[in-house]
């Protein structure tokens, strides 16, 4: 069986999860994630594609990056670019891939400048507010795509 690849792209500081802010992120380092990620996809057949940057030009790089390489489907956590990135919602409408908005807190339920999703005007689905179990949720997600 030839295995699908689903990309999960994390913006910026998420390089620090694990070290601040546990009340709001938990404990789990990016790492945690990323290797909870890669067991339920070996269960699900699914290879991941777990990458982290602090710049918003090199996710919008990844995610034409996602769509030549035939990627399924990419999970995007986009950190604060959610709320402010034009250049992300352009891309993600330019790589007609589904995208699937991934938030370890519910942006809505905290400040109002969380509360626009630049991010969420394209993408298919959003899964928020579960801590690192979002991430899990929205694989299974993927998955069924
Ligand atoms: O809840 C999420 O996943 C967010 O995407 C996290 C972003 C925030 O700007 C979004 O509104 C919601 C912030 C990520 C910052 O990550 C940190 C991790 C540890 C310590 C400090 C920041």
């Amino acid at each position: 069986m030839t295995q699908r690849t689903v990309m999960v792209l994390n913006g910026p500081n998420l390089n620090l999860l694990g070290t601040r802010e546990p009340e709001i992120y938990g404990h789990d380092t990016l790492d945690d994630i990323a290797a909870r990620l890669v067991a339920r996809g070996a269960e699900l057949g699914i290879e991941i594609d777990c990458r982290q940057t602090n710049h918003e030009g090199m996710l919008v790089d990844w995610l034409h990056e996602a769509r030549e390489g035939g990627v399924h489907a990419v999970l995007l956590n986009a950190g604060a670019y959610t709320h402010t990135s034009i250049a992300l919602l352009d891309a993600i409408k330019a790589i007609q891939l589904p995208v699937i908005e991934v938030h370890l807190s519910d942006p809505e339920a905290r400040e109002s400048f969380r509360h626009l999703s630049y991010v969420g005007m394209a993408a298919v689905d959003c899964v928020k507010g579960l801590g690192p179990d979002s991430y899990l949720v929205a694989l299974d997600r993927a998955a069924a795509l």
